[in-house]
């Protein structure tokens, strides 16, 4: 067994009030700027800033520490175009067959349709991955712990991320996402999360004329 090592909470800011009311301010004016694009310009991304993205990421909490993800980053022309042609595969079966009518009328408010141009277009695809376990040296199996929810909140701040550095994403989730093992080469351990898209929007780009829910919708205080 490894014995805890504890150091001094060196890294801890605190801020007065007034202060830490401003930042909160501020950083929900930053990101509520965050729209879902659908429309990639093929201007390169710094490399180093996707680099920055993914250590932001890998600093999320999670189950015991195991850190159980991996981000794949694909930039090679020939790569995209193989998950393209395998997502608008599996998009085209959800579109014509998988999803229910209700699902369908919901995406409507969106204009979602099975053909996904961006997956070659964006500069940047990261499919991230989740370790369900561990493969040891001796390859026997060890459980992971919390793996979604750590992946997840991983997401989520690399999202947040890339936005904060000025880039915009898409979260993809084509279903079923097993054929980003076989094209990524990623083992049998790693389930495909997420497939993010990364680069800037399009001259041109619209989004949907949605709204977020206001805070008493989406919180209470008790
Ligand atoms: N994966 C499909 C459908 C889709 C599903 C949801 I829920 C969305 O919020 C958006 C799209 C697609 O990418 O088109």
């Amino acid at each position: 067994m490894n014995k805890a090592n504890f150091i001094p909470l060196a890294s801890y800011r605190n801020y007065p009030e007034s202060e830490m009311k401003k930042r909160a301010a501020a950083f929900y004016e930053e990101v509520k700027r965050r729209r879902t694009v659908r429309e990639f310009s093929n201007q390169p991304v710094p490399r180093e800033v996707i680099e920055h993205a993914i250590l932001a990421a890998g600093t999320a909490p999670n189950g015991a520490n195991m850190q159980p993800w991996h981000f794949v980053v694909v930039s090679d022309a020939s790569v995209k175009k193989q998950i393209r042609a395998a997502a608008e595969k599996e998009e085209h079966e959800f579109y014509t067959r998988r999803a229910t009518p209700e699902w369908l009328e919901e995406l409507s408010a969106l204009g979602t349709d099975e053909h996904k141009p961006f997956l070659e277009t964006a500069p940047y695809l990261i499919a991230i991955f989740e370790q369900s376990y561990r493969i040891m040296e001796n390859g026997s199996h060890r459980k992971n712990y919390y793996v979604t929810e750590s992946t997840g909140i991983a997401t989520g701040v690399l999202v947040t991320a890339l936005h904060h550095a000025g880039l915009a994403t898409l979260t993809h989730t084509p279903s079923p996402m097993g054929f980003l093992n076989e094209i990524l080469k990623r083992p049998k351990n790693e389930k495909p999360f997420l497939l993010l898209v990364v680069g800037y929007p399009s001259q041109d780009a619209t989004v949907p004329d949605i709204r977020k829910k206001g805070l008493d919708e989406i919180a209470s205080f008790i």
